[in-house]
């Protein structure tokens, strides 16, 4: 079992929309969802992160001294580590350390339900590791050529290096494999004038319950040509007969490192061909502002900001009582406003209990109606 013992930094670098304390609480739970034990946490206030160990000295100190009484044996650090912070971090602590990339890749890894989703997440944690692995050869390769060094007697570390290159090399042909199956298809799909909706939305906020309760109701007409869909795009048929895609996508998350967005930048663009993006919300969230705004930024930076769009809020069964109770509701508290309901952009679900499904089915047949009709002027 992992004891795990939580530290962020709060710094002038910092996103001042977070705090550091909200930070770490997400941090916890993701620790948590991967199976530790959150023993302990703190935050350093510093003007900017130590370039050598990430915390101070004297913070460090503070740790080794707390090992004893929380029985730790792992420090999970809430922002990405560079390989030095780590290294120099191991074999002060003597314990496992791990960052924000690992822990949020390692979730990705436990949530990819696709084949093209699990060779993303595993080409971003070979991409992660190769400059991390260190270890007992480094001394040997300090020393350079010579004795030992030749022919067959190349070190470890470069054998490990060459295996992981080969690695992310395979890795990186089957993506594109997969990649251009994916362009025929999404040729075919064209031709058939389909529209697609995409789930989009922070990390738990209920995308795939979503999915999983808008496809319920209905019988998955097998169709040849949506054979070839993953387990995360459905065909689903409308109230008034008209069908459309839905897709369920990578959870968002605040600190999402670059390195993971380019990962999977073949899913993120298939939302660009998204002719209507559903942005699930956990309203229950005490951060859901936070997690709101996080993904608009996200939205924006793969220039999708002039999709339309339905605000989705989820989890309403843990305000409300009953699905008659929500679809009295009239104004909804978001962002700091007061929002009306009766508004063609938003629904009000519980997507675990299934409220609110048929409201929304009308809010996407109205939308994909005008699209569509504006598309034939
Ligand atoms: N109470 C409640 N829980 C929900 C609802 N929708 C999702 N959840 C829970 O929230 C968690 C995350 O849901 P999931 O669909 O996996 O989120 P995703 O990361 O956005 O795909 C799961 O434990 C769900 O059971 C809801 O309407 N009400
Ligand atoms: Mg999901």
């Amino acid at each position: 079992m992992e004891r795990a013992f939580l530290v962020a930094v709060e710094s002038r670098m910092s996103n001042h929309r977070w705090t550091s304390n909200d930070s770490l609480q997400e941090l916890s739970s993701l620790a948590r969802a991967a199976g530790a034990d959150v023993v302990g946490m703190f935050v350093q206030k510093l003007d900017a992160p130590s370039s050598t160990h990430y915390i101070g000295r004297g913070k460090i100190a503070e740790l080794v001294n707390r090992k004893q009484e929380a029985q730790y044996n792992t420090v999970i650090f809430d922002d990405e580590l560079s390989p030095r912070q780590q290294r120099n971090l191991e074999e002060l602590l003597q314990v496992k350390i791990i960052d924000r990339t690992a822990l949020i890749l390692d979730t990705f890894a436990r949530q990819a339900r696709t084949h093209e989703g699990r060779l993303q997440v595993e080409l971003a944690q070979h991409q992660y590791l190769l400059p991390r692995l260190v270890g007992q050869w480094k001394h040997l390769e300090r020393l350079g050529a010579g004795i030992g060094t030749r022919g067959p007697g190349e070190s470890q570390l470069e054998t490990d290096r060459r295996l992981i290159r080969n690695r992310i090399n395979r890795l990186k042909d089957e993506l594109e494999n997969v990649r251009r199956h994916r362009a025929l298809y999404r040729k075919r799909r064209k031709e058939r004038a389909v529209p697609i909706v995409a789930l989009v939305g922070y990390t738990n906020a209920g995308k795939s319950a979503l999915f999983n309760a808008l496809s319920k109701a209905q019988v998955i007409v097998e169709d040849k040509l949506f054979s070839t869909l993953d387990p995360v795009t459905r065909c689903l048929t409308l109230p008034n007969g008209r069908q459309f895609l839905i897709t369920d996508t990578v959870g968002f998350i605040h600190k999402l490192p670059l390195s993971i967005v380019v990962s999977f930048r073949a899913t993120l663009e298939e939302l660009s061909e998204a002719d209507l993006l559903l942005h699930v919300v956990d309203i229950s969230h005490e951060t859901a502002a936070n997690q709101c705004r996080t993904v608009m930024e996200i939205i924006a930076e793969l220039h999708l900001e002039h999709t339309p769009r339905i605000t989705v809020f989820n989890k309403l069964d843990l305000t409300l009582n009953s699905e008659v109770e929500l679809e009295a509701l009239t104004t909804i508290p978001y962002l700091g406003e007061q929002i009306v309901v009766p508004d063609g952009k938003i629904a009000l679900i519980s997507a675990t209990k299934g409220w609110g499904m048929d409201q929304l089915r009308d809010r996407i047949t109205s939308h994909l109606d005008n699209t569509l009709m504006q598309g034939e002027h």
